[in-house]
């Protein structure tokens, strides 16, 4: 059944979620727990309400609307994705899903279809990791991976732990193993998500049905060496962390290309010195890397890659290393019964498609080891996320939103 959606609706709501942004004209920035992730979920309330849903809020700040089905004890058909963003990031990102979610449910709802199962959009907390560097952080507590003194160790820049801000935000973290996701009562869950990447824009197709995703390993590396005159010490005199952080990190690049799988990735994104001034050669530096793969030998390849090489590496310029593990996810295999269920319901709307992996990783990752779980992309122009430019047209989000609104209504029959 191709069901009706309001897509002047849905772009007004996703206009105004962009408008929840510490940074207006550089992007969208909006953390978990900042003043304007507040306003956000006030404002997702209203919606809420608005659609006759009824919201809960949990522990760490996942929200679930529930709009009643039929049958009140039938698990519940559940769709959603994050509102909090990357430092200038898009305003696309995890809103399409999120909004997108809503509008689907609210158009079912609209629409007088009789659906036994309960309909849920689930808002998860902390997915980009932009406050404490861990991934999918508030889907990690919702199942388990996370305990509340799990969160006491996940802490930010000026060592306020995710506990604390969620605490300080108002929740309380310590009832998130009462709050757990009870798998058994829910029949599936969708996320609809922009792709972030260009493979739909190149093949020129409006849809992605996703199969697989990658894993992540965040890694901080600490390189120690011995702070002192850039001018008068001579060179064979220096333990300079800086000169062997060069050297490491231009081999995690070198390890991701030669991985055996072909389909690692590797990134350091950021990095800091200290004392960080011109003519000081630094005592410590201090970076990232993210590694990726939809294969997990991928990522084990170049963390043994790391093992081997960086410590030597280190040792050479006479500095001490530390490999400081941060966050990590499995790569995942979503349900084959839901893509395909996603495809026909393509098939059904004429809507050309194909199937395909995400690189990134999304709050799916930690739902689909415990039930059917499925992803639809709309392509990102350019294949720019994370980044102000991310686009996604209002035309392939609607056709995004209405699949989604399809898929759901199927499975909630
Ligand atoms: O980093 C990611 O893959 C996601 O956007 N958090
Ligand atoms: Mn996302
Ligand atoms: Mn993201």
């Amino acid at each position: 059944m191709a069901l009706e959606i309001n897509p002047k609706r849905l772009m007004s709501r996703i206009e105004t979620m962009a408008s929840f942004n510490a940074t207006p004209g550089e992007g969208v920035t909006r953390f978990s727990y900042s003043a304007q992730d507040i306003k956000a979920r006030e404002y997702l309330a209203g919606l809420f309400r608005e659609a006759g849903l009824e919201a809960v809020t949990d522990g760490v700040g996942n929200i679930r609307a529930r709009l009643a089905g039929a049958s009140e004890d039938a698990p519940s058909v559940m769709s959603g994705s994050h509102i909090d963003s990357v430092l200038h990031g898009g305003m696309y990102d995890g809103i399409v899903g999120t909004l997108g979610a809503l509008e689907a449910i609210q158009s079912i709802a609209e629409s007088g279809e009789r659906h036994r199962h309960p309909l849920e959009v689930i808002v998860f907390a902390e997915e980009e990791g932009s406050n404490f560097g861990s991934t999918l952080a508030g889907s990690k507590a919702l199942v388990g991976a996370y305990s509340p003194s799990d969160l006491k160790k996940l802490k930010n820049p000026d060592g306020v732990s995710m506990y604390d801000m969620a605490k300080a935000a108002g929740y309380n973290p310590d009832e998130m193993p009462s709050r757990r996701l009870r798998p058994e009562k829910i029949k599936a869950m969708v996320e609809l998500h922009i792709e972030q990447s260009v493979v739909l824009e190149a093949r020129g197709v409006p849809v992605g049905i996703v199969e697989g995703i990658a894993g992540i390993k965040g890694l901080l590396i600490r390189l120690t060496g011995v702070a002192n005159h850039a001018g008068a010490t001579p060179m064979n005199l220096r333990q300079d962390p800086m000169a062997a952080a060069a050297q490491i990190i231009s081999l995690v690049r070198t390890l991701a290309e030669g991985s055996g799988t072909g389909s690692a990735v590797a990134t350091v994104g950021r990095i800091s010195c200290s004392p960080n001034v011109p003519n000081i050669i630094p005592g410590e530096v201090t970076f990232s890397i993210d590694i990726r793969d939809v294969r997990q030998s991928g990522i084990d390849g170049v963390l043994d890659g790391l093992a081997a090489v960086a410590p030597a590496i280190a040792a050479s310029f006479g500095v001490t290393l530390e490999i400081i593990p941060v966050s990590e996810s499995a790569p995942v295999i979503l349900d084959p019964g839901l893509t395909t269920l996603i495809e026909n319901c393509a098939k059904d709307r004429g809507i050309d498609y194909i199937r395909m992996n995400s690189g990134a990783v999304h709050d799916s990752c930690m739902i689909a080891p415990l039930l059917p779980t499925g992803m639809i992309f709309v392509p990102s122009r350019g294949g720019r996320s994370h980044v102000p430019e991310e686009h996604t047209s209002p035309e392939e989000i609607a056709g995004g939103a209405a699949l989604l609104a399809d898929v759901l209504l199927e499975l909630a029959r």
